[in-house]
């Protein structure tokens, strides 16, 4: 599209999923509520280290986005990812043994909350630079195109990172080069205690995307349906017509913006207003409503789920730590090199005794 005024997506009108797959959606949505809830948790035992961003309230965004993809279709996402990875299928136990820094964790260990990683999943991680999960996201719709392979590349962000220059860069190269790319934008409101309209000279955020021909609308982020209609229909356009996207969800974080951030900015009646509408409950209810599950099987869902979260925090608690010498394994190339001008970031064991040898 090379002019004029970008359409929106058309949202077809689209059939409800399988029941198995919103019984699959509720207990992806499930899982990573108590994952984040246990994590919490975990972190003020002082199990987890450095940062952890929860995404709590933001989980049919997540989970909306990952089921209407296929498996194979990559996937690129912020330091608030833990829910990705779960969505996409990666072992909670893996998972969690990462926000631990232990061996058995899903990158051995040695990426923690904010760098998850599952390349045998198509999950690409988890990115601290915001923004820089965008231009990656579009370099795996290039790899997919020039593969010809029609995989779909899902690149998720914040209202903050689209203040980013790499943003405007991104988008105009996917259109520019009809990159099988979506772009999701998860507006919850915040960058860190930054609100969208202190942050935004436009607060409608996909708006971005209409400046290069791109097709784009805003969705309500908390609607678990609603959000896989959307991603269907752009996933469907970047399929067939290497048509890019943008999508900008409507939601809200719970917390504050880290586990270190005390919330202190946020109104009360704010935070109240929005739970109000949680993504989980209004799920349940449609999923009542229809029939899909009854309160019985909801119940012994959330019971499963609950031994699941157990498990995978037991696992982790149980898993060694990653051996000092291995630090630096995949992370750097040449960890232990003596050229100063190498990567040695770490001695490879006790400094050597003063005038001693080797
Ligand atoms: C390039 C860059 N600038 C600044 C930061 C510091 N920082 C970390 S998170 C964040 C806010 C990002 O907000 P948003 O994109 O809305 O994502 P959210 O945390 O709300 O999910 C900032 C400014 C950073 N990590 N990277
Ligand atoms: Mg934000």
């Amino acid at each position: 599209m090379s002019s004029g005024t970008a359409p929106r997506i058309a949202t077809s009108p689209s059939p409800r999923p399988e029941p198995d797959e919103m019984r699959a959606m509720f207990s992806s949505m499930w899982l990573i509520r108590r994952f984040e809830e246990r994590a919490a948790e975990e972190y003020m035992r002082g199990r987890i280290g450095g940062f952890l961003h929860l995404a709590i309230g933001e989980e049919a965004a997540v989970v909306g986005a990952i089921s209407a993809l296929r498996p194979t279709d990559p996937i690129t996402s912020t330091y608030r990812e833990h829910g990705h990875a779960l969505a996409r299928g990666s072992d909670p136990g893996r998972v969690m043994a990462e926000l631990f820094g232990r061996s058995t964790g899903i990158c051995g260990g040695r990426g923690g909350s904010m760098h998850l990683m599952d390349a045998e999943r198509h999950f690409y991680g988890g990115y601290g630079i915001v923004g820089g999960s965008v231009p990656l996201g579009v370099g795996l719709a290039f790899a997919s195109s020039y593969r010809g392979d029609g995989a779909v590349s899902l690149t998720m962000f914040g209202d903050g990172a689209a203040n980013q220059g790499v943003l405007a860069e991104s988008l105009n190269m996917a259109e520019l080069w009809r990159l099988p790319v979506i772009f999701l934008l998860l507006n919850n409101q915040y960058g860190m205690g930054t609100s969208v309209e202190r942050h935004s000279a436009d607060e409608d955020l996909y708006k971005r995307a209409e400046g290069y021909g791109m097709p784009a609308r805003k969705v309500d982020g908390m609607d678990v349906l609603a959000v896989r209609a959307a991603v269907a229909e752009a996933a469907r356009m970047a399929r067939e017509e290497g048509q890019p996207s943008m999508i900008e969800l409507l939601a809200y974080r719970y917390r504050g913006h880290s586990m270190s951030d005390p919330d202190t900015v946020r109104a009360a009646d704010e935070k109240e207003r929005w739970q109000a509408r949680d993504p989980i409950v209004m799920f349940e209810r449609v999923l009542l409503g229809e029939g899909v599950m009854t309160g019985e099987e909801i119940a012994a869902e959330r019971a499963r789920i609950e031994a699941v979260v157990e498990d995978a925090a037991a696992f982790a608690e149980q898993s060694p730590e990653v051996p000092v010498q291995e630090l630096a394994r995949d992370v750097y190339a040449n960890p232990w090199s003596d050229d100063p001008r190498g990567s040695a970031i770490m001695p490879p064991g006790p400094a050597a005794p003063a005038g001693g040898g080797a």
